[in-house]
């Protein structure tokens, strides 16, 4: 499904995202960049070991990356340009600012890709996987900040939600129907 009402095209498709051949791709990853299971693992394997270099560069230079904020590194043998690290937060029952750090992970991933001048982004759930964070309230935080954005920073021109599950993918299109029915 498409929304073509505001300059960015925002498109919601399942797939794996590893597979995707856009300016970046975002990967949710851990405070230690140093790779892990879900998407991270698929993105590290299918990208090869360059991915983990810059890392490491990284880790050197900053230690690492913390909950909420994000890095760049090459895609290595992707078929995007970069990947955009970020780190959901782990779901602890939604007082400790569960919400907001996963907003800030959309919006600093975003404005990373911005600064290196991708035109076209694809996220994954952020947190629903391993982290726990549910799947409906983390689908509205990641559309309605990815919307926010785009409105107010109409420079990227495409914004990829890529669901791996079926469940991920309903809510993830809902929320694009909703913004549908009011633009
Ligand atoms: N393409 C797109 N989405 C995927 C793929 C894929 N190839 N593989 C899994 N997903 P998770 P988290 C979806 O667990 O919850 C790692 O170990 C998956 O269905 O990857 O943020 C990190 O190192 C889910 O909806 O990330 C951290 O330690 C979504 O990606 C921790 O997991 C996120 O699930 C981060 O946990």
């Amino acid at each position: 499904m498409t929304m073509t009402s505001i300059p960015t095209k925002i498109e919601v498709v399942q797939a794996d995202i590893t597979k995707m051949s856009v300016d970046a791709i975002v990967n949710a990853a851990n405070t230690s960049l140093l790779g892990g299971g879900g998407v991270d693992g698929a993105i590290h394997r299918a990208g090869g070991s360059a991915i983990l270099e810059d890392c490491r560069k990284i880790i050197a230079k900053q230690g690492g990356c913390k909950v909420g904020e994000a890095v760049i590194t090459t895609a290595g043998k992707l078929p995007a340009k970069y990947v955009v690290h970020t780190v959901g937060p782990v779901w602890n029952g939604g007082n400790k600012h569960e919400a907001e750090k996963l907003a800030s992970c959309y919006t600093k991933a975003l404005l990373l890709a911005k600064d290196h001048h991708c035109k076209s982004v694809a996220f994954p759930n952020i947190s629903t996987g391993i982290y726990k964070f549910p799947k409906d309230l983390a689908a509205q935080i990641a559309f309605e900040t990815v919307y926010k954005f785009v409105i107010e920073q109409p420079y990227i021109e495409k914004i990829v939600f890529v669901c791996f599950d079926e469940e991920n993918y309903e809510h993830t299109n809902n929320q694009l129907q909703k913004l549908n029915l009011f633009t």
